[in-house]
Formats: structure tokens, C-alpha cells, sequence
């Protein structure tokens, strides 16, 4: 039997490409040069499976285009915010994604850019590397303790309670989190000492950082706008690892400008990798270029899932990562 043929849009680690070469008739992409439109829509018309990033624009009309042979679509990545996946499911297009494997990753991305926030780490490097720096002060660069502090987590699933964890339990910091959604385990709930608050207005007036757990969509978007970030405390910081639309950047520039809040750490923005270039103006912010994921150990574990769920596909099993 013919091995089923997958078009991979992006460089994946070597043991990934290596497995993906072994089982299947491969096109891999190693200049690592995004696909356009029409090369994705050739993908899905050459391809019984195609591999995608977040870096793909699986629109509708890339899914719309006529005599597709593609049957699956292997989002590596737990977002999927770059596929319509209305039009994947009206195409009998399957779509699957990579969850729990890149939890605690993601979770150490929000953590590390809380700290940077929180100690001006960002602006103390770039002292240095600017050759600013004249030696210490006792008033120097001082920035805001995290021990003990109050962290309030907008969207409670996997990565908000692995990082909830990390912060109550490496920072004695107190929990307080909103989900529309889920309802976490009670278990978790006693171990983290975690509130959970009726609103996120109730959460803003509240938490010392504010950090971004919610998936992109038409319900979260710009669901940080300038009057939520009014409702911060001035001594505030919002940390985002989502995705970059959850913030309206214009309003948050000027929440940074205008002293609203103390600091953001961001490790995603609106039209990556374009992000608003005011951003690298401020002195309050540490940017960071969407590295939530990016661990040896992440990024092949997440190849790894990608495989397995393409792997269940083509032996007419349920793929264990279905989003559609
Ligand atoms: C991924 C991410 O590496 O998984 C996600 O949703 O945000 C990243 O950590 C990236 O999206 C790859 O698709």
C-alpha cells in the first residue's frame, strides 16, 4: 500500500522530520519559508495530510479551494486561532492539536516575563547593553516584589493552573482566577488556595499581575481594552502568553505611556511578527518573540503528538487531539 503522502509547512525538529520521513511520503520544508495562500491551497489539494503552525492562514477560502485530497489537518501547536475551523468542518476537513504537551513550557514563558515585569529585568539589560549602566544605587531600577503577591489568572485551564501552581507554591502567591468556561477540579482548587472571581473587572481591581489564559476568538478579542486597563491597579502588570488580539495594543501603549499600569510582559502580538513598533519605545515592557513552546523538549514532544494523531487518523482510529 502506498505510504499517505504529508505536506509539513514548516521546519519541525530533526527527530520529528526523521519519524515523519520514515512513515510517510514527506514534503518537508527545510528553508522554513512560510507557504502563501495558494501553496497551502495546492497542499491540500496534493496532500492526504497537512502539517500546519499557527503561521499558516488556513482561511476559508484556502479550505474552500475545489479537489482537495487532504482529509486531516495537523495543527502542531494547542492554538488553532489560524484555522476557520467552521470552514474545516464543513469541508470534512479533521483538525487536531497538540495540548499537554507544552503546559509547563508555556507556563515558565508567563512566569519568567511576570518576573521580568515585576523586577525590570528588560530595562536593566538593555542598560547594560546600551553601555548606560554607571554602577549600582540604592534607588536604582526598582521594581515591585513578587513573593506574596496576588496573581489573577484570566481563563483557568491547563496553562493558567500550571503556572497558578508555580506561583503558589515557588512564590506563596495568592490565586485568584476567572473562566467563563470550565469548572476546575476542586482538588486543584484547595491545593492552589485559589478564588475564583465572578468578573474579570472583579479580578483587575484586585491582582498585583494580571495574566492571559484565554484562547483567541470573536469573545476574547480586544477582551483587554482601554477601559479594563483602567481598572487595573497603577501598580499592576499584564502578562500575556495567549495570543496577541485577547489585547488591544493601541490601549495598552497607552496604559504603558500614561502610568495606568506599572508593566506588561508580552510574549505575543497582533499581526506577528509585526508587532507596534511603539512597543519599542517603552521602558515598562518586556517583549519576547513567542517562545512559549520553544524547548527542545516541547517542541518534540509536540511533533510527537502531531504524529500520533496523524498516525490514529490513517489507521481508522479516533485521533486522541480532535478539535473538529
Ligand atoms: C506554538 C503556541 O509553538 O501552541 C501554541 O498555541 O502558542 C505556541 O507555543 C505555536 O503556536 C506553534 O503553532
Amino acid at each position: 500500500m502506498n505510504k499517505p503522502k504529508v505536506i509539513v509547512t514548516r521546519h519541525l525538529p530533526c527527530e520529528v522530520e526523521a519519524q515523519l520521513t520514515q512513515l510517510y511520503d514527506v514534503q518537508l520544508n527545510e528553508s522554513d519559508v512560510p507557504l502563501s495562500a495558494d501553496e497551502l491551497k495546492h497542499a491540500l489539494q496534493t496532500a492526504d495530510a497537512v502539517l500546519t503552525t499557527v503561521t499558516d492562514a488556513i482561511t476559508a477560502d484556502v479550505l474552500s479551494v475545489p479537489n482537495k485530497r487532504a482529509k486531516i489537518i495537523g495543527q502542531f501547536g494547542v492554538g488553532y486561532n489560524n484555522i476557520d475551523i467552521q470552514a474545516a468542518k464543513a469541508e470534512g476537513i479533521t483538525v487536531t492539536n497538540t495540548p499537554h504537551v507544552l503546559t509547563d513550557c508555556t507556563a515558565d514563558i508567563a512566569m519568567l516575563l511576570l518576573l521580568m515585569s515585576a523586577r525590570r529585568a528588560a530595562e536593566g539589560e538593555r542598560l547594560i547593553l546600551n553601555k548606560q549602566w554607571t554602577g549600582w544605587t540604592p534607588t536604582q531600577l526598582l521594581g515591585q516584589k513578587v513573593t506574596g503577591k496576588t496573581l489573577g489568572l484570566i481563563g483557568f485551564g491547563r496553562i493558567a493552573q500550571a503556572m497558578a501552581k508555580k506561583a503558589h507554591h515557588g512564590f506563596d502567591m495568592n490565586i485568584i482566577y476567572y473562566t467563563p468556561t470550565s469548572t476546575p477540579e476542586q482538588a486543584v482548587l484547595n491545593d492552589l488556595k485559589a478564588t475564583r472571581c465572578s468578573s474579570i473587572d472583579e479580578l483587575l481591581a484586585q491582582a498585583d499581575f494580571v495574566s492571559l489564559h484565554c484562547p483567541s476568538g470573536a469573545t476574547t478579542k480586544h477582551l483587554i481594552n482601554e477601559a479594563r486597563l483602567k481598572l487595573m491597579r497603577p501598580t499592576a502588570h499584564l502578562i500575556n502568553t495567549a495570543r496577541g488580539d485577547v489585547v488591544d495594543s493601541n490601549a495598552l501603549i497607552k496604559a504603558l505611556k500614561e502610568g495606568w499600569i506599572a508593566g506588561a510582559g508580552l510574549d505575543v502580538y497582533e499581526s506577528e511578527p509585526n508587532l507596534n513598533p511603539e512597543f519599542l519605545t517603552l521602558n515598562n515592557v518586556a517583549l519576547l518573540p513567542h517562545l512559549g513552546s520553544a524547548s527542545h523538549e516541547t517542541r518534540t514532544a509536540m511533533g510527537n503528538r502531531v504524529l500520533a494523531n496523524i498516525d490514529a487518523f490513517f489507521a481508522g482510529h479516533e485521533p486522541c487531539d480532535r478539535v473538529v
